[in-house]
C-alpha cells in the first residue's frame, strides 16, 4: 500500500481523496471487497471512510441489493450452519439465534440529546421515566468509546442503502446502515428497498446513519452459540434525534439490528415527524372494502404482538366484505393538500409473529411465506418444514394423520434439540419471526407502494385487556380520541423482555419507540388535527376481554370485521346490540363484551391520571387534561 493511501485524511470539501487506483480498493489500509467506492457521494464516503476506521473491519463490502448478491450470502451462510435450507419450501431458510438474543431489549434503549426534556418529560423527583430512556452527550460518548472502537475487527463491515417508503416518494426517507451481520443484510434486503437505487436517488442528500455491530470482535473469546455472534452484557441501541444517528451494538435481532425498523422508522422518524409536520406511529394500515364495493382505509396502533399483522391479513368471516393489507407494522402519516391524512407503509416485507399464525388465524400471512422468506427461532421437522405452536392441527389434517402419529413427528426445537408434540418447553420461542416479502401477499393493496400513500378514514387504538373494556368504542372528538390513544394499556408480550401477564401502560402503542417527549408528541397530535385538515374517527377495540374463568370472549380473528354503531357512553360510543352482524358465532355474551363495569372504570380513572401526572407531569397539553376531567366526571355520573 502506498504512503499517500495510508495516511488519507478529509479534504476540506469534505471529501475522501479518491484518485488513485489504490484508493479505490482501499481506505486508509481497509479494503474494499465489493462496490465502488470512488462512486458514492462525499457525503457517504465519509461516513464510510471514519466508521471504519473507528471499528476497524477486515474489509467493506458495499450491498447492490441484487438477487445474485441475496443469494451469494445465503450460499455462504448456508455452509457455515448460520442458515438452514427449510426443504419443503422454495428459498426459505431457518435461523437460530443464541438464546440470549431473542427479543428487542427496552431496558438498554436510549434516546442520546443535549437538553433531557427534549427525550423525557418533566417527571416527578424519583419517578422513572417509561416512554423512552434519555442518556447524556458525555455518557454516551463514553459507552461509545467502550463499545465501538475495533468492534468489527476480523469481519467485514457491509454498508447497506435503503429507503423506507417507494425510493423517490415524496414521503419516503433514505438511511445507511454498516453492519458486520450478513443475517441484517438478508432481512434488511427483504424489510426494505435496498441497493444501488437508494443510492442513486440519494445523490448528494443527507441520509439518516445507522451504526450496527454484533459486539463481538475477532479473535473471539466467548464461546459463540450457534453461529450467531453476539454480546448480551453490553448491548446499547442508542439514538442521537438530533443527528439523525443510530448506534446499535451487541444483539443481531429484529428490532434491535434491523434499524430501518423500530430505530429509523419510529424513534428517529417521529422526530422528523415532529420537525417536519407529519407523524410516524405503530400502526397497520389496511383498506376495507364493504359489500357495495366502497374502500376505506384504516391505521391501527397495538401493542408489540398484540394482533397488528393479523388484523391487517385478516380473512373476514362475514360474506361481501374484502379486506388489502397496506402494511402490518409503521405508518408514516401526512396530512394532504386536501386536508386528509395519507399514510405509506415505510417497510418491504412483514417482520411477524411465527406462533400462533396458522391457515385458520393467518391464511394470508401463510401464503406470504412460501417462498423467499427467513424464519428465525422458530422449529423444523424433519420433513423440512417449520413448526410452531399454533400449527398442530392443520398438519395433522393436512397430513391425514391420527393424534398419535402427530405426537410421533420427529422435530428440531427452537434450541436445536429433539421434541414432539406434547413434550415440556416450546417448539419454537414465543417470539420467534418470518420475515418475508410484502409483494409475495396474495391481498397486498395494489396501491401499497403509492408514493403519495391512502387516505386514513379512521385510526384504530387497542391492547390486550382481560377485563373492563368492551370490544369496541368509538371516541367522541380527535382530542379524546387523542386521550384514549395515551390511555392505551396492555399485557406484556414476548416482544420484549417483560416477563408475565402485567397489564402495563403503552400509550399509542408507542411506549417502546417514544424518541422525543411525550407531551409534546401528543401536542403535535392535537395541532396537526386542526382545521383546515379533516382529523380522521378514534376507535378503541379489544378483542382479548376474558371470562371469569379466562377464556377469550370474542373469537377474534376473522370475526373483527363485524362493526357498526352505537350508543353514548361514559368512555364513548358503543355499538348497540343488533348493530353488529352476529351471524354464525357461536352464542355470545353480548352484555358482558360491551359492558362498562362502574367501580372497573373508577379505578381505572383514577390510575389513568395518576400515570399521566406521573409519567407526563407539567408536559400534558391542556387540551389532554381537559378530556381527563371531562371523562372522570362522565364516569362517577355511571
Ligand atoms: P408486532 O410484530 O410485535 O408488532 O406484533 P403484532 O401487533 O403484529 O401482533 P400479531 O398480529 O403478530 O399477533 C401476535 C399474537 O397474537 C399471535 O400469536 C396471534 O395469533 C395473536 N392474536 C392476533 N390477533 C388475535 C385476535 O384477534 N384474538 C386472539 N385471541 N389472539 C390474536
Ligand atoms: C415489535 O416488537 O413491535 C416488532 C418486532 O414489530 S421488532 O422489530 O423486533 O421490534
Ligand atoms: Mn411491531
Amino acid at each position: 500500500m502506498t504512503e499517500e493511501c495510508r495516511s488519507l485524511k478529509p479534504l476540506e470539501n469534505d471529501a475522501y481523496q479518491v484518485v488513485t487506483e489504490v484508493v479505490t480498493h482501499k481506505i486508509n489500509h481497509i479494503p474494499i471487497y465489493k462496490g465502488d467506492f470512488a462512486s458514492l457521494s462525499p457525503k457517504v464516503q465519509r461516513f464510510i471512510a471514519e466508521k471504519a476506521e473507528l471499528m476497524n473491519p477486515s474489509g467493506i463490502y458495499i450491498c447492490d441489493g441484487s438477487q445474485k448478491e441475496f443469494d451469494t450470502i445465503v450460499d455462504k451462510l448456508v455452509e457455515r450452519g448460520v442458515l438452514t435450507p427449510l426443504k419443503a419450501y422454495e428459498n426459505c431458510y431457518l435461523c437460530r439465534t443464541d438464546p440470549r438474543d431473542v427479543a428487542r431489549v427496552e431496558s438498554k434503549t436510549w434516546m442520546v440529546t443535549k437538553d433531557k426534556y427534549d427525550s423525557v418529560c418533566h417527571t416527578p423527583e424519583g419517578v422513572r421515566p417509561i416512554m423512552g430512556q434519555w442518556m447524556s452527550e458525555e455518557q454516551f460518548g463514553k459507552e461509545l468509546d467502550n463499545r465501538f472502537p475495533g468492534c468489527m475487527a476480523g469481519r467485514p463491515m457491509y454498508v447497506v442503502p435503503f429507503s423506507m417508503g417507494p425510493i423517490g416518494g415524496p414521503l419516503s426517507k433514505i438511511g445507511i446502515e454498516l453492519t458486520d451481520s450478513s443475517y441484517v443484510v438478508l432481512c434488511m434486503k427483504i424489510m426494505t428497498r435496498m441497493g444501488a437505487k437508494v443510492l442513486e436517488a440519494l445523490g448528494d442528500q443527507d441520509f439518516v446513519r445507522c451504526i450496527h455491530s454484533v459486539g463481538l470482535p475477532r479473535p473471539v473469546r466467548q464461546k459463540v452459540i450457534n453461529h450467531w455472534p453476539c454480546n448480551p452484557e453490553k448491548v446499547m441501541i442508542a439514538h442521537r434525534p438530533k443527528e439523525r444517528e443510530i448506534w446499535s451494538f451487541g444483539s443481531g435481532y429484529g428490532g434491535n439490528s434491523l434499524l430501518g425498523k423500530k430505530c429509523f422508522a419510529l424513534r428517529i422518524a417521529c422526530n422528523i415527524g415532529y420537525d417536519e409536520g407529519w407523524l410516524a406511529e405503530h400502526m397497520l394500515i389496511m383498506g376495507i372494502t364493504n359489500p357495495e364495493g366502497k374502500e376505506r382505509f384504516v391505521a391501527a396502533a397495538f401493542p408489540s404482538a398484540c394482533g397488528k399483522t393479523n388484523l391487517a391479513m385478516l380473512t373476514p368471516t362475514v360474506p361481501g366484505w374484502k379486506i388489502r393489507v397496506v402494511g402490518d407494522d409503521i405508518a408514516w402519516m401526512k396530512f394532504g393538500e386536501d386536508g386528509r391524512l395519507y399514510a405509506i407503509n415505510p417497510e418491504a416485507g412483514f417482520f411477524g409473529v411465527a406462533p400462533g399464525t396458522s391457515h385458520k388465524t393467518n391464511a394470508m400471512a401463510m401464503e406470504t411465506f412460501q417462498k423467499n422468506s427467513i424464519f428465525t427461532n422458530v422449529a423444523e421437522t424433519a420433513d423440512g418444514e417449520y413448526f410452531w405452536e399454533g400449527l398442530e392441527k392443520e398438519l395433522r389434517q393436512q397430513k391425514g394423520w391420527s393424534e398419535e402419529q402427530l405426537h410421533n413427528l420427529e422435530i428440531t426445537n427452537w434450541l436445536g434439540d429433539r421434541w414432539h408434540v406434547g413434550d415440556e418447553g416450546k417448539a419454537a420461542h414465543p417470539n420467534s419471526r418470518f420475515t418475508c416479502p410484502a409483494s409475495q401477499c396474495p391481498i397486498i393493496h395494489p396501491d401499497w407502494e403509492a408514493p403519495q400513500g391512502v387516505p386514513i378514514d379512521a385510526i384504530i387504538f387497542g391492547g390486550r385487556r382481560p377485563e373492563g373494556v368492551p370490544l369496541v368504542f368509538e371516541s367522541f372528538s380527535w382530542q379524546h380520541g387523542i386521550l384514549v390513544g395515551a390511555l392505551v394499556k396492555s399485557e406484556a408480550t414476548a416482544a420484549a423482555e417483560h416477563v408475565g401477564k402485567q397489564v402495563m401502560h403503552d400509550p399509542m402503542a408507542m411506549r417502546p419507540f417514544m424518541g422525543y417527549n411525550y407531551g409534546r408528541y401528543l401536542q403535535h397530535w392535537l395541532d396537526l388535527g386542526k382545521a383546515p385538515h379533516k382529523a380522521p374517527k378514534i376507535f378503541h377495540v379489544n378483542w382479548f376481554r376474558e371470562t371469569s374463568d379466562h377464556k377469550f370472549l370474542w373469537p377474534g380473528f376473522g370475526d373483527n370485521i363485524r362493526n357498526d354503531i352505537a350508543v353514548e357512553t361514559a368512555i364513548g360510543y358503543v355499538p348497540k346490540r343488533g348493530s353488529i352482524n352476529l351471524e354464525g358465532l357461536p352464542r355470545l355474551d353480548w352484555n358482558e363484551l360491551m359492558s362498562i363495569p362502574k367501580s372497573y372504570w373508577e379505578e381505572d380513572i383514577d390510575e389513568s391520571k395518576h400515570f399521566l401526572e406521573s409519567q407526563v407531569g407539567s408536559d400534558l397539553p391542556s387540551e389532554i387534561q381537559q378530556e381527563l376531567d371531562n371523562l372522570e366526571k362522565r364516569i362517577h355520573a355511571l
